[in-house]
């Protein structure tokens, strides 16, 4: 099974986040994520076995992590796979320190591939050539998260569908 854990956003945040979305494919092409699948990846996890998976859900529904709060400013794009995305102007410690505990537990459980940068954000489109930046709104967001899920990602020929498996305890 292929899993990451990621901060889904509340109702009304994935609302604004596909409205950048929609605005964002008019002036940049590309394939929109769907409003259900938008999110932020803390720690891609790759494939994992259905043990594994089973062990990784306990340890996720028995986890609680601090509230935090982060500032969506700033539009980015990564060349290669060409996605866009929006994100925060300033490295999050909070975030930081959240993607590094998770992967402190991850290695724990002897899941390899904690990567050696962790660029939080949140992929609008996929398959844009560019970031026509010109005419897109400024980014102004809030998030105000304090739950982690554990997420299945089924690969429906070109679209994937994301399953959430576990969800962490609210403070
Ligand atoms: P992306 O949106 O930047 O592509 C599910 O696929 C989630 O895991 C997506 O948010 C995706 O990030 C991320 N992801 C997929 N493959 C990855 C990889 N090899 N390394 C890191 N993150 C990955």
């Amino acid at each position: 099974m292929r899993l990451f854990l990621a901060l889904v956003p509340p109702p009304a945040l994935r609302w604004r986040l596909g409205a950048l979305a929609d605005v964002a494919q008019a002036r940049c092409g590309g394939r929109r994520m769907p409003d259900a699948s938008l999110h932020l990846t803390l720690a891609f996890l790759g494939e994992v076995g259905d043990k594994q998976a089973e062990e990784l859900s306990e340890e996720i529904r028995s986890l609680a992590i601090p509230a935090g709060h982060w500032t969506l400013d700033v539009w980015g794009h990564f060349r290669r796979p060409g996605i866009v995305w929006v994100g925060g102007r300033r490295p999050d410690t909070a975030l930081q320190e959240l993607h590094e505990r998770l992967w402190e537990r991850l290695e724990a459980h002897g899941l390899p591939g904690r990567p050696s940068r962790f660029i939080p954000h949140v992929t609008l489109l996929r398959r844009a050539e560019r970031l026509e930046a010109d005419g897109l709104p400024d980014v102004d967001l809030e998030w105000t998260y304090n739950r982690v899920t554990l997420i299945h990602s089924i690969n429906d020929g070109q679209t994937a569908r994301y399953v959430p498996l576990a969800c962490s305890r609210a403070r």
